[in-house]
């Protein structure tokens, strides 16, 4: 289930095709063999399979189609609603036909197979003109895929490529040219079922037993299960993270979950960017401060009053209220300072309050 740009929700479903419903009239569409390229399977020709929809940052819509009487792959709608759909084939380097997730970003669409691995279909940001395109196809054997048997695989605000799959976490290492398998905490695994990336990069990993949660890092920061939450079940099948209010939704065999992360949209405006609790009162040590609504790429500076540099805080949102030394700091008042990715910058006041 994806929304478009026009506000529209897209569902796909197995054996119905995809479904549009359009929020300003209320009006749903359905989309199968008789009124667009989407195809059934052969023993079925009305039966149309489509796992998944993404949608790309030019509103276009992909929809994976499963193993297709006419060995076509994937059909594009265009943003452009005027636009023909557009077919992408065997022809077209899609060899394999048991497709099961996509992931549109930055002109690539990424395919997951069920048992044949990962592809990486760079349209070049051209749906109607195939010539410009380029495909690689990533397996277990060539590129060390932990499973061929891929459920989900999505690229990070860092670019990095992550897969999901039968068993385990893969990470696609630029250098090596190859995948490298995450360990995952126990009792996480051994399939991780889901992927989503949050407004802080963090990941949120949907396994068959318990949801994790990795940070910018790489650092497993937090384990689910039904033994230290209340997730309806430890087999969580699918994530969807509301960007605004960074509400995590977990989509599990028993029932549906959400965790309230905190983690909300960015803010557009630097000055927006809030620091909680303020004032900061630390007695154990151990408390921490976040930056709400810090941009992903932002970096914050801690000074005193008199112009001192405290702590720089170069990942993450938090503040241990702790000197770059590892000292706790004092009571009294400080300024922090927040710089964008492209220069802009805010200013503020924090109370400490030691006790
Ligand atoms: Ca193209």
């Amino acid at each position: 289930m994806e929304r478009d740009p026009q506000g529209n929700i897209w569902f796909s479903s197995w054996g119905g095709g995809v479904t549009k419903f359009d929020p300003d009239d209320s009006s749903w569409v359905r989309y199968t063999e008789k009124n667009s390229p989407l195809r059934g399977i052969a023993a079925d020709p009305d039966y149309v399979v489509v796992n998944d929809v993404a949608v790309d940052e030019m509103g276009n819509r992909w929809f994976p189609v499963w193993d297709a009487l006419d060995l076509s792959r994937v059909v594009c709608s265009p943003a452009d609603e005027e636009t023909a759909w557009v077919v992408y084939h065997d022809q077209d380097g899609l060899e394999f036909p048991f497709l099961e997730k996509v992931f549109a970003r930055d002109g690539h669409l990424y395919i997951c197979y069920r048992g044949m691995g990962l592809t990486d279909y760079d349209y070049n940001w051209t749906v109607e003109n195939k010539v410009d395109d380029r495909l690689t196809h990533y397996t277990s054997k060539d590129h060390h895929l932990s499973n061929n048997a891929v459920w989900r695989c999505l690229v990070d605000k860092d670019g990095t490529l992550w897969a999901g799959t039968s068993s385990g976490l893969d990470k696609f290492d630029l250098d090596w040219g190859r995948f490298r398998s995450v360990p995952l905490p126990d009792p996480l695994g051994p399939q991780v079922n889901d992927i989503a990336v949050d407004e802080r990069n963090n990941k949120w990993i949907a396994t068959a037993n318990g949801l994790g949660m990795m940070n910018s890092k790489d650092e497993f920061v937090a384990v689910f299960t039904t033994f230290n939450s209340k997730i309806c079940d430890n087999y969580v099948r699918g994530l969807k993270i509301d960007g605004r209010t960074g509400d995590v939704w977990v989509g599990t065999e028993s029932g549906l979950s959400r965790f309230e992360s905190g983690i909300g949209a960015p803010a557009e405006d630097l000055s927006d960017v809030v620091p909680f609790p303020n004032p900061f009162i630390i007695e154990k040590g151990s408390e921490i401060l976040t930056f709400d609504r810090l941009p992903y790429q932002a970096r914050v500076r801690i000074f005193t009053v008199a112009g001192e540099l405290v702590k720089k805080i170069t990942s993450g949102s938090q503040w241990n209220g702790r000197t770059e030394g590892g000292e706790l700091v004092a009571s009294g008042i400080y300024l922090f300072h927040v710089q964008g990715a492209s220069g802009e910058s805010a200013v503020g006041k924090i109370a400490v309050i030691r006790k």
